[in-house]
């Protein structure tokens, strides 16, 4: 069986790679490369004055890591600027956020045949590469350019727009062109598996086949929809680790006897992070008799600091916290306990567990790792409740959750009413039923089910429930 090549923007260091700070996507993707003693090859995270094209190689836990660095210029118009300010806003239909700048479509240019030029010695015949992510969409067209013909696969980390919105990108067609220089591309849902062969069939003039077998630029591609899961074993072991506990004691004795709400979130403006603060005011508003009894814990990372949209998100939640808290806080309770730095998820988990309500609003998501984790940290025997917004790609999945819309304060704050109020054998019939769906379709299934449809060739099947 041919190596495992996976390619995604950055990789995690040889040294984090297994350590307590990692994402369940890191760790399920170097847990891959050791089964199929695979490459992981990416940016380096540093910028050289000019772009060289030397590759540096560790090799670590039976993964071999592969970097590159990248100048400055590439980082403004590549990272920072059309993944960041093109792709990312409008993916997650913020057109009003979306830069059409055409020097950011030349640096993304630029930098996916810099990649190809790159990772190129680094592919043997009968290797498989497995490419991730809004940066990369052009990176395979760019190996076929250079006579590769391995199997290609690329994983959509975030949702694909709908077609009118996806129609406002220049050079729209290219970038969708692109995909049918892949074997196989998976959706993290069958809403974007939709919405892209809406935009295959309307606007490519293209056909749908059987499993979602794509014919359009005169060519043919299989596409399907593969969730991304969570690590529930890595998680279930850090839950129940010293970390954890030190951590879910320490929030337990700030409790003092209130319930706690809590957000995690990377942050961002598709995470609905103001929305959600205004819900929870209004919550505060509709249910008098529930302050003092209750606080949000709000963790929110900063993170693209580089972009402006972060900075003004950033600049409102500081006010919008401060403005709740300054309308309702006493001597002795504050409504918001808003925290912008990151937890290792060791302590993460813990939190998790304290809390009594999981609020994951998201205005667009892919899927939304936050809602699987926040489930798997809940005591079996008394679970706390989740709530999920119907646009996260999680919410296709987990049916179970408190399903709202996060554009809607009323809809938000009756949730929240209703989950803290829900009787303990509501909680944990649906807490069962979400669990269960949380191990079927973990991140080992994900990373398997998209493995093996790549190697075997065939139609991708599809796992969602
Ligand atoms: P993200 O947008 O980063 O990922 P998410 O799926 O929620 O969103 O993953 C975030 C991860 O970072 C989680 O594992 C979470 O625990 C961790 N995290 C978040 N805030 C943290 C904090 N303050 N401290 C420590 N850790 C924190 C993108 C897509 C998602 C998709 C994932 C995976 O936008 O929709 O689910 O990729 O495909």
């Amino acid at each position: 069986m041919g190596r495992l090549i996976v390619i995604s923007n950055r990789v995690s260091p040889p040294s984090d790679v297994g350590g307590g700070t990692q994402g369940g996507l890191a760790m399920a993707l170097a847990a891959a490369l050791r089964e199929h003693s695979g490459v992981w090859f990416g940016w380096s995270g540093r910028t050289t004055e000019t772009y060289t094209g030397q590759v540096g190689v560790q090799r670590a836990g039976g993964v071999t890591v592969a970097t590159m660095d990248l100048e400055e210029q590439d980082i403004d118009e590549y990272y920072n600027g059309y993944a960041n300010k093109t792709l990312w806003p409008l993916f997650h239909h913020r057109v009003d956020l979306t830069a059409y700048e055409r020097s950011f479509g030349e640096g993304y240019a630029r930098v996916n045949a810099r990649f190809a030029e790159t990772v190129l010695p680094l592919i043997e015949d009968g290797d498989f590469v497995w490419i991730h992510d809004y940066h990369l969409i052009p990176l395979a067209q760019e190996l076929r350019k250079r006579g590769v013909k391995n199997r290609i696969g690329f994983f959509l980390h975030i949702p694909w727009p709908t077609r009118h919105l996806m129609t406002t990108l220049p050079r729209h067609d290219r970038l969708v062109e692109a995909l049918f220089d892949y074997d196989l591309v998976g959706f993290q849902t069958n809403d974007s598996l939709e919405a892209f062969e809406d935009y295959v069939v309307h606007e490519a003039g293209g056909e749908v086949g059987p499993d979602h077998r794509l014919t359009a630029f005169g060519r043919t591609a299989d596409f399907g929809a593969f969730p991304i899961g969570m690590d529930v074993t890595e998680f279930t072991a850090a839950l129940e680790g010293e970390t954890a506990g030190r951590e879910l004691q320490r929030v337990q004795a700030s409790l003092l006897g209130r319930q706690m709400i809590i957000g995690v979130d990377r942050l961002d403006y598709s995470k609905g992070l103001e929305e959600r603060f205004l819900a929870y005011e209004q919550f505060l508003i509709d249910n008098p008799d529930m302050q003092e009894k209750v606080f949000l814990l709000q963790i929110a990372t900063p993170s693209r600091e580089d972009v402006e949209a972060y900075q003004e998100i950033r600049g409102r939640l500081d006010g919008e916290s401060g403005r709740i808290n300054g309308a309702f806080a006493t001597v002795d309770w504050v409504p918001i306990r808003y925290v912008n730095r990151g937890y290792r998820r060791d302590q993460l988990a813990g939190f998790y567990r304290a809390a009594k309500l999981g609020l994951v609003t998201p205005l667009r998501d892919g899927m939304n790792l936050v809602a699987k984790e926040y489930v798997a940290a809940q005591d079996p025997d008394d679970p706390g409740v989740l709530i999920l917004s119907r646009f996260a790609g999680a919410a296709e999945q987990m049916a179970e959750a408190l399903i709202v819309n996060p554009f809607s304060r009323e809809d938000v704050s009756e949730a929240i009413l209703k989950g803290l109020s829900m009787p303990l054998p509501e909680r944990r019939r649906r807490w069962e039923s979400l669990m269960a769906g949380l191990r079927a379709t973990d991140v080992s299934a994900w990373r398997d089910s998209f493995v093996s449809a790549l190697m075997k060739g065939g139609p991708a099947r599809l796992v969602a429930r």
